[in-house]
């Protein structure tokens, strides 16, 4: 058996769904164990793309159980908007198939009133979040006044919890923020609607995963977002709002960290980020405007354009650490075939000294000025290579300078969007 991780080791959009399912063919369960309707992971399937927020990536496959852990916070109206999705494109999404924790806690109406209106008070000092009420959600979870799945299920429970909450989030929606007060007969008829959905979905996942270890199964936990989007070990307060780290995986899930194996980190080629922050290798010129448009990066629940960058080994390196890395996959290299010099981050000259790990005041992050080394380019042909002895040599030696630097093998090369375009290195 096996319980591994699949995590973005950058700032998100890494690949993490095209990798989860890839690897989700050796697995026999997918879980989501943080963030919520955010995370946007597409998958290509033949000429098929599927666009997937809160349901893990392995739901493609008709014989794998998907799970939505604890750690998840899930938008009941997102989930069904994303089931009729999936199963008007043929995918079926069974109680079978997609279980659901209760312990999970709901995203409500007023988490998506209040992303919105916290975002434009801050001003200039928005985090450019994806407005889907995450930051809120966690907000009250850790707070202690957060609705949990389990709630949902209890009318009456959910009906003095959801009127305790309005009370108080109309106040502060009104009072602070100048919005409009929102109605409680509306939202909890319409949550009453989304209980009767969900009820056939709901278990406890902590129970279930654990069974299926236990039975020698092999079980993935999809990351969601990135290392450096982690609320504790992240470009803070760019970042969201729940751990995308590998620690997120016990708390997230009610699995205890000696029952996982393995965990690969997915990085890019080259670096992007969504949403505003700190970017030490981020390109505002032509060479970065052209990554933009050859990588497709425009945000996958937004639609925004990504900002791009080259690699950034500090990053990586990091991740590594936090991470606990046993392995590490590169994506999009076909994206930078036809640049004729490649530049790639090896250090941050901080005042006299470099350094190679991300520091927390962004401050000091400011006065960090990147240490590049120099790589020739490759040409087209890499997308179509199968093998790792079919890349370009030059492909070949910037994959061996990254394993050197990370001291972490790269056991995985993606040339391209499809499921074939995926090789193994040993
Ligand atoms: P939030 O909404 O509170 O989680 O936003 C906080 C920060 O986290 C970033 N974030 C993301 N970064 C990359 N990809 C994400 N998913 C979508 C995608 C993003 C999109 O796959 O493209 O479509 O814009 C994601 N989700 C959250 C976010 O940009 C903020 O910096
Ligand atoms: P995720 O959030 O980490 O799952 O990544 P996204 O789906 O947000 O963004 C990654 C994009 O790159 C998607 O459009 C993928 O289909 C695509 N992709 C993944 N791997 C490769 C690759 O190796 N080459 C190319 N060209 N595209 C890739
Ligand atoms: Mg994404």
């Amino acid at each position: 058996m096996s319980a591994f991780i699949v995590l973005g080791a950058q700032w998100g959009d890494e690949g993490k769904g095209k990798m989860t399912d890839y690897l989700a063919e050796e697995a026999d369960v997918v879980v989501r164990f943080q963030g919520g309707n955010n995370a946007g992971h597409t998958v290509v399937v033949g000429d098929k793309d599927y666009k997937l927020h809160l349901i893990p990536s392995g739901i493609l496959y008709d014989d794998k159980i998907n799970i939505i852990a604890n750690g998840v916070v899930v938008d009941p109206k997102a989930l069904f908007t994303e089931i009729d999705y999936l199963e008007g494109l043929g995918v079926k999404v069974t109680p079978e198939k997609l279980i659901i924790s209760d312990r999970a806690h709901l995203i409500m109406p007023y988490h998506r009133v209040l992303d919105a209106l916290k975002e434009k008070a801050r001003g200039k000092n928005d985090i450019g979040t994806t407005g889907k009420g995450i930051g809120p959600c966690y907000t009250d979870k850790i707070e202690r006044s957060g609705i949990r799945i389990c709630d949902l299920l209890h009318e009456d429970v959910f009906k003095e919890k959801l009127k305790e909450n309005i009370e108080t989030k109309n106040k502060y929606i009104t009072k602070v923020y100048e919005g409009e007060a929102l109605d409680f007969e509306t939202i909890f008829s319409e949550y009453q609607e989304f209980a009767r959905r969900l009820r056939p979905y709901i278990q406890d996942t902590s129970v279930k995963i654990y069974d299926e270890i236990k039975a020698n199964k092999n079980v993935l936990f999809e990351g969601a977002q990135g290392m450096l989007l982690d609320i504790d070990h992240g470009s803070y307060p760019y970042v969201t709002s729940s751990n995308t780290t590998s620690g997120g995986v016990s708390n997230g899930t009610g699995i205890g960290p000696t029952m996982i194996t393995n965990a690969v980190g997915i990085a890019k080629a080259y670096t992007t980020r969504v949403g505003k922050g700190p970017f030490p290798t981020e390109l505002n010129d032509e060479i970065g405007e052209w990554i933009r448009e050859k990588g497709h990066e425009f945000g996958v629940t937004t639609g925004r354009a990504r900002r791009c960058g080259w690699l950034d080994l500090v990053i990586l390196k990091s991740t590594v650490r936090v991470c606990g890395l046993t392995s590490v996959a590169i994506t999009k290299i076909d994206t930078l075939a036809g640049l004729d010099k490649i530049k790639v981050c090896v250090g941050y000259k901080f005042e006299d000294k470099i350094i190679d790990y991300f520091p927390a005041s962004l401050e000091d992050l400011a006065k960090c000025e990147p240490v590049y080394e120099e790589f020739d380019g490759w040409d087209s042909s890499v997308a179509d290579a199968r093998s790792y002895e079919e890349l370009p040599e030059n492909a070949k030696k910037y994959l061996k300078r990254i394993e050197e630097f990370i001291q972490t093998k790269i056991s995985i090369v993606s040339v391209g969007a499809k499921r074939d375009q995926t090789m193994r290195v040993t």
